[in-house]
């Protein structure tokens, strides 16, 4: 026997005492009353002093960002994560390994507090150097106490809406992709917050996991409007069954059971409204699935409470089932409204903790800078190289401190030689057509007519 609750089953009793394990409404930041901010920045600080094996879980899970970002120059065949071309078997693999990874942070999170999920920061209206995401109780909170050397808005521009407007319109997924990930509306907030943020080793910053929700939610939209996500590939690095934290082996994710994020348990609500829809309880992640959000729940079109499965809204202000709700016999699910966290949003009640002071270790950070100022050739120690924009994206300006014949080459960080370029008597030398190389490290060297490497310096390609 299958029965649609009605439409007054909304107003039921608030359960007191269970803590049950949340799938996910996530929701712009800014919606996020000062107790979730809280309880969020309380969770990143929890996360990152909890060792396992010597290593927390950011610092794991920033190494592995860094360690598998891109080996274009290095072995095509080789898997990456980042900045893959169209000959690659993982081509379009940027939007399903962010998304997988950001939920593993977030399911790390409601180990921690069930209620909480990954907020989003939309870097198209949110553009300000003194936004509230960047106050000291919440994202500033980290830039000291972790040592991040952030430097918003000195590098780099943010997008505006009506690029990722422009950009959505593509239909082929592998363009709008590859588009997505090397364009403004994913690296322009990589860059325009820089510090970690600027390097391969982002996840060292909590904002990366609030700006890849945001990416997150973008490719969510694109998917529901254009139907034409697919993937080549149908495993991912870290998600393959080989890799483990703490004992526990992560499992196997073929990319293309995620391009639905319902398949992870993940909605995006807006403008105060969630709304629950095409989707199944089936306990896959949690016991009981619980879905939260301070505003207005709307379940309908096929959300289903399957047989024998737990499941549980609820909702700050209001739950709608709607038409299209089905709650199956000998499901057991509830909707309630939040009494107990309303009390909490009282500012009185935040559980404030002292912020622990745990920086980065320097030697690491050097690492990933990966750009320094050039070596001067000893022998010819009038011979100063400054390149410009470092790090560059089409085009470098190579500025010498005397005029030289000479000739520029350009290595990657296994040594193989990547453009040379020949200079009759200049100290002003403009390298064009950089737009196609890999994201990355490479060597930028200046030779004399004999040979001799006058001047070398590491460049970072975004
Ligand atoms: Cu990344």
């Amino acid at each position: 026997m299958k029965s649609f609750y009605p439409f007054i089953y909304l107003l039921l009793f608030t359960m007191l005492s269970q803590w049950a394990m949340a799938q996910s409404i996530r929701k712009n930041y800014q919606e996020m009353t000062d107790y979730e901010k809280t309880e969020l920045v309380n969770a990143f600080y929890s996360i990152r002093s909890t060792t396992a094996g010597g290593t927390d879980r950011i610092t794991d899970m920033a190494n592995f960002h860094m360690d598998y970002f891109n080996f274009d120059n290095i072995n095509i065949n080789r898997l990456d994560i980042h900045f893959n071309l169209p000959d690659e078997p993982e081509k379009e693999i940027f939007l399903a390994w962010h998304r997988r990874f950001i939920f593993e942070m977030e399911q790390v999170m409601q180990d921690i507090n069930p209620k909480l999920t990954l907020p989003y920061w939309d870097s198209t209206t949110d553009q300000s150097v003194n936004s509230e995401l960047w106050d000291e109780d919440f994202m500033g909170s980290f830039n000291t106490n972790w040592n991040l050397n952030r430097n918003l808005s000195s590098f780099g521009t943010l997008p505006t809406a009506q690029e990722i407007v422009n950009m959505s319109a593509e239909t082929d997924f592998f363009e709008f992709s590859d588009f997505f990930e090397r364009q403004r509306p994913h690296a322009g907030a990589h860059r325009w917050v820089f510090g970690p943020m600027i390097t391969s080793a982002s996840p060292r910053d909590p904002v990366f996991y609030l700006h890849h929700t945001f990416v997150d939610k973008v490719w969510h939209d694109w998917e529901e409007t254009h139907h034409n996500s697919v993937y080549i590939r149908t495993n991912m690095l870290r998600y393959d069954g080989t890799y483990t934290f703490n004992g526990v082996t992560l499992p196997v994710v073929n990319p293309n059971d995620i391009i639905d994020s319902r398949a992870l348990g993940v909605f995006y609500a807006e403008n105060g409204l969630a709304v629950l829809d095409n989707y199944i309880v089936s306990n896959t992640y949690n016991p009981e699935e619980l879905f939260y959000y301070r505003y207005t729940i709307e379940a309908g079109t096929n959300f289903i409470a399957a047989e024998n499965t737990t499941s549980h809204l609820q909702s700050v202000s209001e739950v709608i089932l709607k038409p299209g709700f089905l709650a199956e016999s000998g499901a057991n699910f509830r909707a309630s409204i939040d009494t107990e966290t309303t009390s909490l949003l009282a500012k009185n009640s935040l559980r404030k903790v002292a912020r622990e002071k745990n920086p980065f270790d320097e030697v690491d950070l050097e690492q990933v800078w990966m750009w320094s100022e050039g070596d001067i050739d000893p022998d010819d120690p009038t011979v100063v190289m400054q390149t410009f924009p470092n790090p560059f994206d089409s085009q470098i300006t190579i500025k010498l401190s005397k005029k030289k014949d000479c000739v520029i080459e350009i290595y990657n960080l296994v040594g193989a030689l990547i453009k040379q370029e020949f200079f009759e008597f200049t100290d002003t030398i403009v390298i064009n057509d950089l737009y196609g190389l890999a994201s990355g490290t490479y060597v930028v060297k200046v030779v004399d007519a004999n040979g001799k490497t006058l001047v070398a310096k590491k460049v970072i390609k975004i």
